[in-house]
C-alpha cells in the first residue's frame, strides 16, 4: 500500500470550548489553543482535529452550523483562526477541521429561507412532509430521543431532523447543496487546512420512501434506515471528484451504520471516496439492548475480536483509524481501563493499544492525562443536549431517576467535556472564572503540570510511546495477528514485517497473570508500563510490555 503523511500521523483531537479559555469568559476559544500550541507539538502529535469552530448557536456545541465561513463567536473571529493555522503549519503540523454536512443549524439563512414557505427557493434544501392526522409522518426516533419530526407553522407540514431540531437535515438530493457543500470545503482548503474529520457522513442519502421503521434495535435502525442510503457512494465520489481529490489532504468520515461488510465501500482505496472511516463497533460494545443508557458490562474477548477483524478486512485495500475515546464518549480510562486502583497503569496500557495498532491513531484532549469520567450529582450541572433530553426521555417514562442519574454519570457525552486539567490551580487552570461546565474535581491530582516533568507519568508514556511509533514503521505499516484470541485478560498480537517482529502483551484485568511468550527467537523487551519493568512472563494487573524479536 501506499506510504502516506495521514497513515504515519498521529492526531490529537481539541474540543476547543474545553481547552483552553484566553479572555476568562470561561469558554475556550481560539487563543486559547494557540496558546498551547506547543503543548501539542510537545507530545510529538503531527495532526490537530479540531472540533466544530463555525458559526454557531450552540444547540449542539457546534454541531449546529449558522454560517460555515464564518467563526462562532464566543471562540474568536477568522483572524484567530488564521493565526491558528499559521501557528499549527510553522510548528510542522497539520490541521483537521470538523465538517457538519448532514445538517446545518436551523438559524442558517438557508432554513430561515426555506422555511418561510413552499415556494421559497431555499425549500429543496432540506426534506419536508406533510402528514394528514396531526401526527409525525414516520415513527423514526432521533438520535437524542424524540421524533425525528418537527411540525412549521408557515407551510404547515413537518422537516426531518436526525438530530435535535435545531440541525434539520440537508437534502442532497438537491445539486444545489452539493455544490454549496463543495464550495464551503473548497474555502477551507484554500485557505490552507489540511483535511476534514466528516460528521455522520454516512447519513447524507436518505430513503426517500421514509417508510416506518418496525424493529426495536436502534442500531439496526441506524444501520439500514437512516445511514447508507442509496446515493451514499455517489455523492461521496462525487465529493471526491469535485474537490477532495484536488488537494494533498486527509478525509475520515464519521460513521454510525458502517460495519464490517460495507467499510470498504467507503474506504476501499480503488474507489476514492473517503481515505478512513470511525466506526462504534468497538464504542457501542457497552450498550444493551436499550441502547447507551441500558449499559451491559464490556466483553474482553469481543473487544480484542473487534479490532482483529477490522484489520483483517481493510488491510492492502483501505486503510483503518484507531480511537478509544472522543467528545461523544465517556472516559476511556473509565470505561475500557480501571481508572481507580490501576489508574496510571491502565492509562498507559491504553495508550500502548492506540499506538501499536495498525492505522491513524486519534488521542482525545486529556486523555493523555489518564482524564476520567465525572459524576456531577445533580442533573443541572449537566449541559450536553443528548444527556439532557435523555434525561427528559426517561421522566416522561417514570423511571427511577436516581439510578438515571448513576447511568448518566458512567454514559454522559460531558465526561468528556469537562475542562482540560492543565493545572492544580482554580479550575485547573483553564479559565480564571467559573467554566462553562464544571471541573472534574480530580483536577488538583490530574494535571498536565503534575505530569510535565514526572518521567513516570501517563503523559511522559505517550510521548514514549508516540516516538517509538514513528522510530518503527513496523508498528504503522505492519501485519497484525492477534494470539491467544479467546484469552479473556490478556490482549497480544504481532506487528511484522520483512525486517522486523514485535510482540505486544497487555494484561487487561486487575489480577496477576502469567503468559508463555509465542513464537521463537528471543525477544528483547523495549517498553513497559511499570517502573521496575522486566522481561519474564508474569504480567501484573493492566501491565503492558512491548518486545522487539532480536
Ligand atoms: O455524532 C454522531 C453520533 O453517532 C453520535 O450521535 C453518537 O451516536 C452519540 O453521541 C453517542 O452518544 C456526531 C458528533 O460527533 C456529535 O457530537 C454530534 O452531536 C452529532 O454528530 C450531530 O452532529
Ligand atoms: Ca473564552
Amino acid at each position: 500500500m501506499n506510504r502516506t503523511w495521514w497513515k504515519e500521523g498521529v492526531v490529537y483531537q481539541v474540543y476547543p470550548r474545553s481547552f483552553k479559555d484566553s479572555n476568562n469568559d470561561g469558554i475556550g476559544d481560539l487563543q486559547g489553543l494557540v496558546s498551547k500550541l506547543d503543548y501539542i507539538k510537545s507530545l510529538g502529535v503531527d495532526i490537530i482535529w479540531v472540533c466544530p469552530i463555525y458559526k454557531s448557536p450552540n444547540d449542539d456545541n457546534g454541531y449546529d452550523v449558522s454560517d460555515y465561513r464564518d467563526i462562532m463567536d464566543e471562540f474568536g473571529v477568522m483572524q484567530d483562526f488564521d493565526r491558528l493555522l499559521e501557528g499549527i503549519h510553522a510548528r510542522g503540523m497539520r490541521i483537521l477541521m470538523d465538517l457538519v454536512a448532514n445538517h446545518s443549524s436551523d438559524e442558517h439563512t438557508w432554513f430561515q429561507e426555506a422555511r418561510k414557505s413552499k415556494h421559497n427557493p431555499y425549500r429543496d434544501y432540506y426534506f419536508w412532509k406533510p402528514s394528514p392526522n396531526g401526527t409525525p409522518p414516520t415513527n423514526w426516533q432521533s438520535f437524542f430521543g424524540g421524533s425525528t419530526w418537527e411540525f412549521n407553522e408557515a407551510t404547515q407540514d413537518y422537516y426531518l431532523h436526525l438530530f435535535t431540531k435545531k440541525q434539520p437535515d440537508l437534502n442532497w438530493e438537491n445539486p444545489q447543496v452539493r455544490k454549496e457543500i463543495y464550495d464551503i470545503i473548497k474555502f477551507w482548503f484554500d485557505k490552507g487546512v489540511d483535511g476534514f474529520r466528516m460528521d455522520v457522513i454516512s447519513l447524507i442519502s436518505k430513503r426517500l420512501e421514509f417508510n416506518d421503521v418496525d424493529t426495536a434495535n436502534y442500531a439496526k435502525i441506524i444501520e439500514n434506515q437512516y445511514a447508507n442510503g442509496p446515493r451514499i457512494h455517489e455523492y461521496l465520489q462525487e465529493m471526491n471528484a469535485e474537490v477532495l481529490s484536488k488537494y494533498d489532504i486527509m478525509t475520515v468520515g464519521e460513521g454510525p451504520g458502517i460495519h464490517l461488510g460495507n467499510a470498504l465501500d467507503y474506504v476501499a482505496e480503488d474507489r476514492r471516496e473517503l481515505n478512513m472511516i470511525f466506526h462504534f463497533d468497538h464504542m457501542f460494545i457497552d450498550n444493551g439492548p436499550g441502547g447507551k443508557y441500558d449499559p451491559i458490562p464490556y466483553d474482553r474477548v469481543r473487544f480484542k475480536r473487534i479490532f482483529s477483524e477490522w484489520d483483517e478486512k481493510l488491510k492492502g485495500r483501505g486503510w483503518n483509524s484507531i480511537f478509544l475515546g472522543n467528545h461523544d464518549f465517556s472516559r476511556m480510562v473509565s470505561r475500557f481501563g480501571n481508572d481507580s486502583r490501576y489508574h496510571a497503569q491502565s492509562a498507559k496500557l491504553l495508550a500502548t493499544i492506540l499506538l501499536s495498532l495498525r492505522g491513524t491513531p486519534y488521542i482525545y484532549q486529556g486523555d493523555e492525562l489518564g482524564m476520567t469520567n465525572v459524576a456531577f450529582d445533580r442533573i443541572e450541572d449537566y449541559q450536553d443536549v443528548e444527556t439532557l433530553q435523555s434525561w427528559k426521555a426517561a421522566e416522561e417514562e417514570g423511571k427511577d431517576m436516581e439510578h438515571f442519574l448513576t447511568l448518566v454519570h458512567s454514559q454522559s457525552r460531558d465526561n468528556a467535556r469537562t475542562p482540560m486539567q492543565w493545572s492544580g490551580d482554580e479550575h485547573g487552570g483553564f479559565s480564571n472564572v467559573e467554566p462553562w461546565i464544571k471541573t472534574n474535581p480530580n483536577y488538583q491530582q490530574i494535571n498536565v503540570a503534575s505530569q510535565e516533568n514526572d518521567p513516570g507519568s501517563i503523559l511522559n508514556y505517550y510521548r514514549q510511546m508516540i516516538r517509538y511509533r514513528k522510530e518503527n514503521p513496523t508498528l504503522i505499516y505492519g501485519d497484525y495477528q492477534c494470539v491467544m484470541e479467546n484469552d479473556p485478560n490478556m490482549y497480544i498480537y504481532e506487528r511484522w514485517d520483512d525486517q522486523h517482529r514485535f510482540l505486544i502483551a497487555l494484561n487487561m484485568s486487575d489480577h496477576d497473570v502469567t503468559v508463555e511468550l509465542p513464537g521463537d527467537g528471543e525477544w528483547d523487551l523495549r517498553i513497559g508500563n511499570y517502573k521496575e519493568t522486566n522481561k519474564s512472563n508474569a504480567m501484573r494487573p493492566w501491565e503492558a510490555k512491548i518486545f522487539k524479536q532480536v
